[in-house]
């Protein structure tokens, strides 16, 4: 039987023959759950990434109206977190804007409070409009300004308030896609909606910041520090661009470090802060990790595969994973982004190039 299959192969009359033998092939081993990987080779393996998601830029115009606007209509406390969900528009009904993470504006009223919980999940925060609302985060209170970078580390119980007269609004990054294509996520709620506060407020950056570490402080996978602020950061790439020190795709950029470890600050997440100045015209950089920008400054342009996306202050973007892309800047601008960069590098996975 083998032997005659073998030999209609060849013969190409018999083509037809083949073809028939094996859609009923596929149909029996359905039945018993299996597949052909040859009929699915090419679009598994890929030669390069694919990915569903497209380039796309949020303006704050737009946001900031409709978040204020979903203030009318639900109160921190019944929504748990009032958080409009950028979804990337390749991806609607997936909540994420890449394959692997899911961002969000989140709004916090005066004198309201964002309940106390915990879960599998990292985030971060990008502050983008308002001051003096914090972030509770084992047991230290993270007062936010503009362009802080605060950390949420997964399992890290955390709850927001606003003591200060006018709303906040920040970006909320979270790895929740990638730890639910795992499949392993859990979470819980508290009975107290504050949790208590046993540490200085602000105290981490103070403590861990300094180029002093506690004795014996453990090698921990991620940073101790829970805000990075703006105060801080800021100047130090206008000396980097000062001093001529301007990456040719990336502009002046520091990278946010574990200060343990000099690792990046979650396993999943890892971020930049950029200063492109007037005129720079970047060159052309790719890398398997998509990511998202947030304007902290500025106004400019950037080309993602052939797309312009312009952008200005407090406006997000998002570039897929592999699209060559370019930044221009019409002012001196400042960029952040963050990306799923440390669980690729952990995986031996990650890519750069031209
Ligand atoms: O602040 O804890 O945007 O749990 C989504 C899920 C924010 C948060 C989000 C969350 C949070």
């Amino acid at each position: 039987m083998a032997v005659a299959a073998a030999e209609k192969t060849k013969n190409p009359s018999s083509k037809h023959n083949i073809e028939a033998m094996r859609e009923a092939f596929y149909e029996r081993i359905a039945k018993k759950d299996m597949a052909p990987l040859w009929k699915v080779m090419r679009s598994m393996v890929t030669k390069e990434p694919v990915s569903r998601c497209q380039p796309h830029v949020w303006h704050f115009d737009d946001v900031k109206s409709l978040v204020m606007e979903s203030g009318g209509l639900i109160t921190a406390e019944e929504a748990e977190r009032r958080v409009l969900i950028l979804e990337n528009p390749a991806l609607h009904g997936e909540s994420r804007v890449t394959n692997s993470l899911f961002a969000g504006i989140q709004m916090i009223m005066p004198g309201e409070v964002a309940p106390a919980h915990r879960h599998a999940a990292s985030a971060i925060r990008f502050v983008l409009d308002g001051e003096g609302a914090y972030t509770a985060v084992e047991g230290e209170k993270a007062f936010m300004a503009p362009g802080d970078f605060v950390i949420t580390a997964n399992w890290a119980p955390h709850d927001h308030g606003n003591p200060s007269n006018k709303p906040m609004l920040w970006l909320d990054v979270l790895d929740v896609p990638a730890v639910n294509f795992f499949e392993a996520s859990f979470a819980e709620h508290f009975d107290d909606a504050m949790q208590k506060t046993t540490r200085q407020d602000g105290d981490s950056l103070n403590f861990y910041g300094s180029g002093v570490l506690p004795d014996g402080t453990p090698a921990m996978n991620r940073t101790p520090i829970i805000n990075y602020t703006y105060a801080r950061t800021r100047p130090i790439i206008a000396r980097m661009a000062q001093a001529g020190d301007i990456d040719k795709r990336h502009g002046a950029r520091v990278r946010y470090a574990n200060p343990v470890t000099g690792g990046p600050v979650l396993p999943t997440m890892s971020a930049n802060l950029a200063l492109l100045p007037k005129g720079f015209k970047g060159e052309p950089y790719r890398s398997t990790d998509g990511t998202i920008f947030v304007c902290a400054e500025g106004k400019g342009t950037t080309t993602v595969d052939g797309k312009v996306l312009e952008w200005g202050p407090q406006d997000v973007f998002v570039v897929p994973p592999w699209k060559r892309y370019s930044h221009q800047a019409e002012k001196e601008s400042v960029l952040f982004s963050i990306s799923d960069r440390p669980a690729q590098q952990a995986l031996g996975i990650w890519r750069e190039g031209k």
